[in-house]
C-alpha cells in the first residue's frame, strides 16, 4: 500500500513536474498571439525553407558613409542623424542630393541570385523616415529627389523575376514625422500629434502593400517606443487589416506588443506573429533558446554597419565566417539573412560582392543541404552541423578532425547509415561501424579520405535507411 502510494506520487511528481515546466502561464489576453505554434499555411512554408536572404539598408544616409565634415560617426552609419555633431537641418536635406545614377536594381537581383538568396528585406524607410518609394503622405521621399525613380518599384520588379521573394523593411521609427512621439503622449496636444502619427503610419503600409501586391512580407523595426507599445489594441487591429488586405503576408514578431507590453512573445509565452525577429547579429545557442517557432537572422559583415559607411573598422566577417553561420541558423530551423549596404551612388561595395561571390560559388555546391532542410535530431557534433530532409543527412564540415573520421550516434532505434558521398563531385566515402556508447547509441565514423585537401567548408550527403524523424521535440513541445 505504501510502495503504491510511493509509486503513485512519483507518477504525478514526474507528470504534473513535466507539466508544470512546459505549461504557459494562462493570462486573458485580447492583443497577445492569435496562434499557438507556427503557421502552416503554403507562404509560410516557403519562407520557411528560404534558407538564405539578403537585407538592404540603403537610404539618404548613404551619401555620408558614416561621415560628416571630415569627422567619422563611430555609430552605425544609419543613425548618424543622431549623432550630436550632425546637424539635423544638414541631414534633412540630404535628399535634395540623392541621385543614386548607379543604381541598377536588375544586377542587384541578379548578384543575390547568384549568391544563392531566396528572399530580400528591403528598407523602404529607415527611422529617419525617408521614404524609397513616392509616398502620397509625406514630401520626404525619392520622388523629390533629383533621381526622382520609385526605388521600391525597382527592386520588387527585378528581384521577383530573379525569383526572390521580396520583404518589405519598414521602420516604425520616424524623425522625420512631426507626430512621431517616443514616449507615451501625456498632453492633449501629443495626443493628437501622435494620432496623426498613428494615421500616417497605417496610411503608408496600406500604400506598401496596394502599390507591390507581390510582396510577401513586412519587416518591420523601430517598434520599442513606449509610445508605439502602447498601443496594442490599435496595433493588432492594424495587423488584421493589414493581413486581410494582403492575404498569406509574413509578419515577423516585432510589429506589435500585448496589452500588457510584452514583445516577441506575449505574457503567456507564445511567439506574436509569425516568426521571431530577435536574432538579431546573434545566433541561438541551443533549441531551447528557440521555444519551437520560426525564425530568421539578420547578420551585418561588420561589427555593426547596416547603411553604407566608408570605414568598416574592427574584424570584418569572412565568407567562411557567414557560411558557418547560415549552416547554424539552418540546423536550428531558421532563415539567414545577411546585410549589404549600397553607397550612396548605388554601388555595391566590392568587399560585399566578394562575400556574395564567394558563398554562391560554395552554394551553387552545397545550396542542397541548405534549401528545405531542416532541424536533424542527429546528434550535434564539433566538426560541424548536421541539416536534413527524409533520408538524406546532410554533414556540414567546418572543423575537419585530424584523424580525418566523422563522428556521427544515432540513438538506439534510430535510422541507419546506408551511404556517404560528398555533394561536389558525388565521391562515395567510407562509413565504419564504431560499435556502441554508453547511451547505447549506434556509434559510426565517415572517413574523410586522407588525400582529400580543401580549404572550404565542405557537405557530405549521408543516406539513411528510412527517413529521419523530421518533427523534432521542440516543435512538437509547441503544440
Ligand atoms: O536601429 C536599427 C538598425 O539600424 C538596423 O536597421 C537593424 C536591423 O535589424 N534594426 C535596428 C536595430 O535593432
Amino acid at each position: 500500500m505504501k510502495n503504491n502510494f510511493y509509486t503513485l506520487f512519483l507518477l504525478s511528481l514526474l507528470v504534473f513536474g513535466v507539466q508544470a515546466q512546459t505549461r504557459r502561464t494562462s493570462v486573458p489576453l485580447q492583443h497577445g498571439a492569435h496562434r499557438i505554434g507556427n503557421r502552416t499555411d503554403v507562404d509560410m512554408e516557403r519562407w520557411r525553407q528560404h534558407g538564405l536572404g539578403q537585407f538592404i539598408h540603403w537610404g539618404v544616409y548613404a551619401i555620408l558613409g558614416g561621415f560628416w565634415e571630415d569627422k567619422c560617426y563611430p555609430g552605425a552609419a544609419e543613425w548618424i542623424r543622431s549623432w550630436k555633431e550632425m546637424p539635423k537641418d544638414a541631414y534633412d536635406n540630404l535628399y535634395k542630393q540623392f541621385n543614386p545614377i548607379s543604381f541598377d536594381a536588375k544586377a542587384w537581383a541578379r548578384q543575390a541570385k547568384q549568391m544563392g538568396a531566396n528572399y530580400v528585406i528591403f528598407t523602404t524607410k529607415h527611422h529617419d523616415g525617408f521614404c524609397l518609394w513616392p509616398s502620397r503622405y509625406t514630401d520626404y521621399t525619392i520622388a523629390h529627389t533629383p533621381y526622382r525613380k520609385d526605388v521600391v518599384k525597382q527592386i520588387v520588379d527585378a528581384y521577383t523575376a530573379e525569383g526572390i521573394d521580396v520583404h518589405l523593411y519598414f521602420s516604425i521609427i520616424d524623425w522625420n514625422h512631426k507626430g512621431y512621439r517616443s514616449a507615451v503622449p501625456e498632453t492633449r496636444q501629443d495626443s493628437i500629434a501622435y494620432e496623426s502619427f498613428k494615421a500616417f503610419t497605417r496610411n503608408q503600409l496600406v500604400e506598401l502593400l496596394t502599390a507591390y501586391p507581390e510582396i510577401k512580407g513586412l519587416w518591420f523595426d523601430g517598434s520599442w517606443d513606449k509610445a508605439w507599445i502602447n498601443e496594442a489594441a490599435w496595433v493588432d487591429a492594424l495587423g488584421l487589416e493589414l493581413r486581410n488586405l494582403h492575404p498569406g503576408l509574413i509578419i515577423g514578431s516585432r510589429f506589435r506588443a500585448d496589452e500588457y507590453g510584452k514583445r516577441h512573445y506575449d505574457s503567456n509565452g507564445d511567439l506574436i506573429d509569425d516568426y521571431d525577429q530577435t536574432w538579431e547579429r546573434d545566433l541561438p545557442d541551443s533549441m531551447e533558446d528557440l521555444h519551437g517557432s520560426d525564425w530568421d537572422c539578420v547578420m551585418t559583415v561588420p561589427e555593426n554597419q547596416w547603411g553604407y559607411h566608408s570605414e568598416w573598422k574592427g574584424y570584418v566577417k569572412t565568407s567562411y565566417d557567414l557560411l558557418e553561420m547560415m549552416v547554424k541558423a539552418v540546423s536550428m530551423n531558421g532563415n539567414f539573412v545577411l546585410n549589404f549596404g549600397p553607397d550612396g551612388k548605388g554601388n555595391i561595395r566590392s568587399e560585399e560582392a566578394k562575400l556574395a561571390k564567394e558563398i554562391g560559388d560554395w552554394m551553387k555546391i552545397n545550396s542542397e543541404a541548405i534549401y528545405g532542410t531542416s532541424h536533424s535530431n542527429v546528434r550535434k557534433q564539433d566538426w560541424g552541423y548536421f541539416t536534413q530532409k527524409g533520408n538524406k543527412l546532410y554533414m556540414c564540415v567546418f572543423n575537419r578532425p585530424i584523424n580525418n573520421l566523422l563522428k556521427i550516434e544515432i540513438p538506439k532505434g534510430g535510422v541507419k547509415p546506408v551511404k556517404a558521398y560528398f555533394l561536389e563531385d558525388n565521391k562515395e566515402t567510407e562509413i565504419q561501424n564504431a560499435g556502441k556508447n554508453k547511451r547505447n547509441s549506434s556509434l559510426y565514423h565517415v572517413v574523410i579520405p586522407a588525400s582529400y585537401k580543401t580549404d572550404h567548408p565542405f557537405v557530405i550527403l549521408l543516406e539513411t535507411k528510412e527517413n529521419v524523424k523530421e518533427e523534432g521535440e521542440y516543435q512538437q513541445a509547441k503544440i
